[in-house]
């Protein structure tokens, strides 16, 4: 049972009207074999209930995993904004909830996709929803091409497939006839759309925020959470075998590492730029939802930590009910122009009638406010409240005038006197929206050249998956236009000719953002997973165990013991196996530490857990009788250490691991 779970509460059944059943496994019947009466309401209560369990899942988003926690302001924003929840040293309850976008609710987690990071901030002053993505920018432009994105990325309509996949004709087609998706679909491509795990991915707002100081000076802003475990990913293979081994990898990985006291964390961050006039920042468009602005020319500025501490008692309640909108905004903070979360503001509420059944949503246990509430919403579907008074408008004399409004100099929602540019209604884009180029380039410059490779394998892969050849060709072409030899790359990896260079792209000028990258520092390896092949039964296993299970737990490790076949102690004695060789899988860990090999020389089994590790660039170390067979089995390659005792070969294995990947070993598939 879940630590956090109680088992139900009361020691007797009963009806949802409270009256004690006696029995809840036959239905009422006019003789044992006879039909079953219509009259045995507790039956038709149980069915009625049962089939009307489930509700819509979202439309996007619909496969997720939440948790709660805590967010500590250091007091950093209070300069630019007004915003109570952003002053020293105030805590704030939250509610996180990540997701995937285009699977069901049943989907695999690991599959090629952006990451919803969305974040309920239950301030004192009302509910700030922080609805972002593990990516900087989005597919469009205008809100109004959000159904045409997302029935381009949705499976096929006919037959419905492929589930939880960008990798076929309708993705590719919608993207390659669009310019302006090919940033956000790099991105796709790139390691960022595989996580390794939750716990290890930025999360951005996406959109520029305006925030307001408290003498009344705003700026714009773009927020970002950077989790302080660092950026890593899963190489696509892992992704893969994962979608089948434990499709549910990323929830089990957050669950598994709040129960084991590994707390994930992130330092919010904001990119302040002065609310010019014309809304440019460098000559990028802060409207623009395609474009960044590299944090090496507005630097991320920490503003506070959030810190998750438990997992939902109730899935359904919490994480299935919960209902994030771009328009709960608190005082301090206020939305721009940009089109595509103008129209955010209108989709979030209007979604939530459908898939809540009404209006009252904000009454859920989850969504409810933790600031006071008293408004004059009445009534609806699901009402919860039993709203006392007779007059809920405004003005009223027979409820004594209340509710007031908040006084010129209180806090309350932005309405802030921004100037509306001159000009003529239209339908249309500015002038400003139209280089789709500069920032895709810059993305794929910035890589290593490990990543480069990952992001040729992935065009690759998904564009394989494409049955119509001109679709292919055309994208092909387009990421010749990015650069070219990424689309020479490509095109060789499906077997095309290279696209023929597009006139005057032939030597575009290439920004970089060193930021971009994943690679290339050290992060802390709490909440990681080493497994340690081990013979518990060997003389002196015991000791082992113990030690170099205490060199990966100070760390914050957890290590899980994989034992040889026909080496499983008996039940009840220490230490516990977690896996035995025809359980354990390369993928579920992140570096092996190996002491015995198997009894039987060459097993299968063996050689494929530990090629798997090495070929997924994984830290391997072994002493004793684990040495000489790993040295056999993948050679004496870098990031395979031998050791003399098991506190050094952990000692090592943590060391590498520290990089996430031995990167120096080359590129993976
Ligand atoms: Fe959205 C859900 C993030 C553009 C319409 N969106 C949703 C969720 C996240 C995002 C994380 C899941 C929330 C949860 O866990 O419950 N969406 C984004 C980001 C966007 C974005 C970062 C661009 C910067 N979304 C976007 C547009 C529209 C929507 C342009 C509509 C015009 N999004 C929705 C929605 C969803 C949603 C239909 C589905 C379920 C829900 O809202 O509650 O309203």
């Amino acid at each position: 049972m879940h630590p956090e779970a109680p088992s139900q509460q009361g020691d007797r059944l009963t009806t949802s009207t409270g009256v004690p059943v006696r029995d809840t496994d036959h239905s009422l019947k006019a003789t044992p074999r006879g039909p079953t009466l219509l009259q045995d309401h507790h039956l038709r209560e149980k069915i009625t209930h049962f089939d009307h369990e489930r509700i819509p899942e979202r439309v996007v988003h619909a496969r997720g995993a939440g948790a709660h926690g805590t967010f500590e302001a250091y007091g950093t924003a209070s300069s630019v904004c007004r915003a109570a929840f952003l002053a020293a040293g105030v805590e704030t309850p939250v509610f996180v909830r990540f997701s995937t976008v285009l699977g069901s609710r049943g989907s695999a987690d690991t599959v090629r996709d952006t990451r919803g990071f969305a974040t309920k901030f239950y301030t004192e002053e009302g509910t700030f929803d922080l609805v972002g993505n593990n990516i900087p920018v989005f597919f469009i432009q205008d809100g109004i091409k959000f159904p045409d994105v997302i029935h381009a990325g949705k499976p096929h309509p006919d037959r419905e497939i492929p589930q939880a996949q960008s990798a076929h004709d309708t993705f590719w087609d919608f993207v390659s006839l669009h310019t302006e998706a090919q940033h956000h679909t790099i991105w796709n491509m790139s390691d960022r759309g595989i996580p390794r795990s939750y716990r290890t991915m930025e999360g951005f707002g996406v959109h520029t925020f305006r925030v307001v100081a408290e003498d009344g000076t705003t700026s714009l802003v773009k927020f970002h959470w950077k989790p302080d475990l660092g950026v890593h990913s899963l190489t696509w293979e892992e992704a893969q075998l994962l979608g089948g081994i434990d499709p549910d990898f990323h929830r089990r990985d957050l669950y598994d590492a709040l129960a084991a006291g590994a707390l994930p964390s992130w330092e919010l961050g904001m990119q302040v730029m002065p609310d010019a006039e014309d809304q440019l920042f460098e000559g990028i468009d802060l409207l623009d939802p395609t474009k960044l602005v590299p944090e090496e020319w507005a630097p991320v500025q920490p503003v506070g930590r959030l810190t998750l501490e438990r997992g939902p008692r109730n899935f359904f309640a919490e994480v299935e009910q919960v209902a994030f909108h771009v328009g709960h905004l608190v005082p301090g903070i206020d939305v721009t122009d940009d089109p595509l979360l103008q129209t955010r503001l209108f989709s979030y509420v209007d979604t939530q009638l459908t898939r809540l059944g009404g209006p009252n949503f904000n009454q859920l246990p989850i969504n409810r406010p933790h600031a006071p509430v008293n408004d004059m919403l009445r009534d609806g579907f699901h009402q919860q409240d039993v709203h006392t008074g007779v007059a809920p408008y405004r003005p009223n004399s027979l409820d004594g005038g209340c509710p007031m409004h908040v006084g010129a100099d209180g806090p309350a929602l932005e309405d802030l006197a921004t100037a509306i540019p001159a000009g003529h209604r239209v339908r249309a884009n500015p002038i400003s929206f139209e280089d789709h180029l500069t920032q895709p380039r810059m993305f794929w410059a910035s890589l290593d050249p490990v990543e480069q490779d990952h992001v040729v394998e992935a065009y690759c892969f998904e564009l394989g998956k494409c049955l119509d050849q001109t679709i292919v060709a055309r994208q092909a072409a387009q990421l010749a236009v990015i650069d070219t030899e990424l689309g020479a790359r490509v095109a060789a990896g499906l077997g095309l000719p290279a696209p023929e260079p597009t006139e005057g792209d032939s030597a575009p000028e290439v920004v970089l953002s060193p930021a971009l990258s994943q690679l290339g520092r050290r992060w802390p390896v709490a909440g990681r997973r080493v497994g340690v092949v081990l013979d518990p039964t060997r003389r002196g296993a015991d000791a082992e165990w113990d030690a170099v299970r205490a060199a990966l737990e100070a760390d914050g490790v957890t290590a899980l013991l994989v034992v040889p076949d026909g080496a499983l102690p008996p039940q009840g004695t220490e230490p516990v196996a977690d896996h035995t060789l025809h359980t354990a899988r390369s993928v579920e860990f992140d570096a092996l530490v190996v002491a015995d090999p198997p009894a039987v020389a060459g097993d299968a089994r063996y050689a494929r857990l530990l090629g798997e590790a090495h070929r997924h660039l994984k830290a391997l170390g072994a002493w004793g009788a684990g040495a000489e067979e790993l040295l056999t089995l993948v050679g004496d390659d870098v990031g395979v250490v031998t050791a003399a005792d098991p506190a050094e070969a952990a000692a090592a294995v943590l060391d590498l691991l520290a990089e996430h990947r031995v990167w120096a070993r080359g590129t993976v598939a």
